[in-house]
């Protein structure tokens, strides 16, 4: 293993709060039923497949792209709001101590997401420094389940998937990392998912498994 992607949202950061809130607020404001369980089926997809999701619900009249892709933009101008409000102080303890850590073995270290917004809550958090490569809904076709990210995140870092682990907490992300051809660990929910090759309990967990290439 010489390399780590981590998925961000729900394994760096909690900002899946963030993206529950602002679904919520879209959904109640159409009467959409959708709660905490609903939303948990939308950890690592894209804003599209996510908003897909919420509609199952909808009785409303018929609504066209055009309609989807306002809700898609009021969505994220919510998120936004709350992404930009964020700092170093919500990276969970031991994140930062054990990226830095890594990085002192010599492992390069890279980010995953098919959050749009990657940068934005990489910058307030102050995390962007600490990785390598980012590859993240900016630069891809195919959200997860898809590989892309992950693949494209290995080609920045240029280390061939084998040699990668790609750490994440939602069930399409271990699909994404296992039709990468990456070793998938899982964090969060997708520790207890059966595709998962290793699971952690707390991030730092990770050193247990993490090479001194130094
Ligand atoms: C999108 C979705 C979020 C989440 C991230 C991936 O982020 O909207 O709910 O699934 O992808 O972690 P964004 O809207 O920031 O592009
Ligand atoms: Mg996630």
């Amino acid at each position: 293993m010489k390399a780590f992607i981590f998925d961000m949202d729900g394994v760096l950061v909690h900002t899946d709060r963030f993206h529950y809130l602002a679904w919520k607020e879209i959904a109640d404001a159409r009467d959409i039923y959708f709660d905490e369980r609903i939303n948990d089926r939308l950890r690592g997809l894209s804003r599209e497949a996510s908003l897909e999701i919420v509609l199952e619900r909808y009785h409303g009249a018929p609504l066209s792209a055009a309609d989807k892709a306002a809700l898609c933009a009021e969505k994220n101008d919510i998120c936004r709001r709350y992404l930009a409000a964020m700092t170093p102080a919500d990276v969970p303890e031991g994140v930062r101590e054990t990226l830095e850590e890594l990085c002192a073995r010599g492992c390069r270290l890279a980010v995953g997401s098919s959050s749009k917004n990657t940068k934005l809550v990489l910058e307030r958090t102050g995390l962007l420094d600490v990785f390598d490569a980012i590859s993240d809904g900016t630069n891809i076709t195919r959200a997860k389940p898809d590989p892309e990210v992950f693949l494209k995140a290995a080609e920045f870092l240029g280390v061939p998937p084998a040699d990668c682990a790609v750490v994440e907490d939602a069930e399409a992300g271990i699909d994404a990392a296992k039709a990468g051809g990456f070793i998938a660990i899982g964090i969060g929910p997708a520790a207890r998912y059966e595709k998962t090759d290793h699971s952690i309990h707390e991030f730092s967990d990770l050193l247990t498994w993490a090479p001194d290439l130094t």
